[in-house]
């Protein structure tokens, strides 16, 4: 084959959801970090993770806004089929609450399933939420309403394949581990594939408690964001088999384009920032630009 023509064309071997499942139930941590769009997915690949997690944070930052359901499905979805299109790994999309009520949800399941997106994430605060971290009410629905969106969820994907992720966000809204736990089961119970327990506890003893006293064979799924001095082993001794690390990709990018245009703004020569920035053959690999084009200055 000549080397101008450019990969990604053929079909993968095995179904991006089938190789979520399989890693769910292999002996060591699934390890997913956020993205927002293509390149920044292909990154996570290339540093050699399992799973990439279209995050509505860093997709509603890539659009320079907060995450407060104000980025739309469509965009969510254009978003994580980017993702989904230049990557061999498993998206896992974050769809915030299902986007609305329970129709909301079973109009995005048909459209995810169709993308062969492998996972969708739903979690049980209030429409429109807001972002887990900021310090604003972080109302949850009722347990059953939520475990109608699940089920609903369920029912739209009929025989089609797509792994479903139940959020609860009781310890985000200040509930107890009772609450969490009763949610997580009520969830898992309306068909969920695996149940995430967000925390935004400095520590993660919330999360190793709920973890000890979960009694379902449903996978559990940590972000540890805030309590990130957790290593994943001890998480998946735990019990948790996904760990997910939302957001650090786009932090480190802010900060990386923060320094270097600085250093720019202050040199006011393209050079003074040559040493620290990729290269454009390198961009072009990642893009990419058949290898027999890639001669750049
Ligand atoms: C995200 O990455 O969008 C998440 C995780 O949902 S968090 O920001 O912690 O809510
Ligand atoms: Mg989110």
């Amino acid at each position: 084959m000549s080397e101008r023509v450019p990969r990604g064309a053929q079909a993968p071997r095995k179904s991006k959801v089938a190789r979520l499942r399989e890693l769910l139930a292999g002996p060591s941590p699934v390890r997913a970090v956020g993205a927002h769009d293509g390149l920044t997915a292909k990154l996570v690949e290339q540093a050699g993770f399992d799973a990439v997690w279209a995050s509505s944070f860093e997709i509603s930052a890539s659009h320079g806004l907060p995450d407060a359901s104000l980025v739309t499905m469509t965009q969510y979805l254009e978003a994580a089929t980017a993702m989904d299109a230049v990557t061999e790994f498993p998206v896992i999309a974050d769809c915030d609450t299902g986007f609305g009520g329970p129709m909301n949800v079973a109009y995005a399941v048909q459209r995810y399933v169709r993308t062969g997106i492998a996972a969708m994430c739903i979690e049980d605060k209030l429409f429109p939420k807001i972002n887990s971290f900021a310090d604003a009410p972080q109302d949850l629905l009722p347990a059953e309403e939520f475990a109608l969106k699940i089920k609903t969820a369920r029912e739209a994907l009929g025989d089609a394949d797509m792994a479903l992720i139940a959020r609860t966000e009781s310890l985000i809204a200040g509930h107890d581990l009772e609450e969490a736990l009763y949610r997580g089961r009520l969830y898992a119970a309306a068909g969920a594939d695996a149940v995430l327990v967000h925390s935004k506890s400095r520590r993660p003893d919330e999360v190793l408690e709920f973890a000890s006293k979960w009694d379902l064979d449903v996978p559990l799924v940590a972000v540890p964001t805030t309590y990130g001095t957790v290593s994943e082993q001890e998480l998946y001794e735990a019990g948790f088999r996904l760990v997910i690390y939302a957001n650090q990709g786009l932090r480190a990018a802010v900060r990386g384009v923060q320094e270097a245009l600085r250093e720019l703004s202050a040199a006011r020569t393209a050079a003074s920032v040559d040493g620290r920035i990729a290269s454009m053959s390198e961009v072009f690999a990642l893009q990419g630009m058949p290898s027999g084009y890639r001669t750049a200055p």
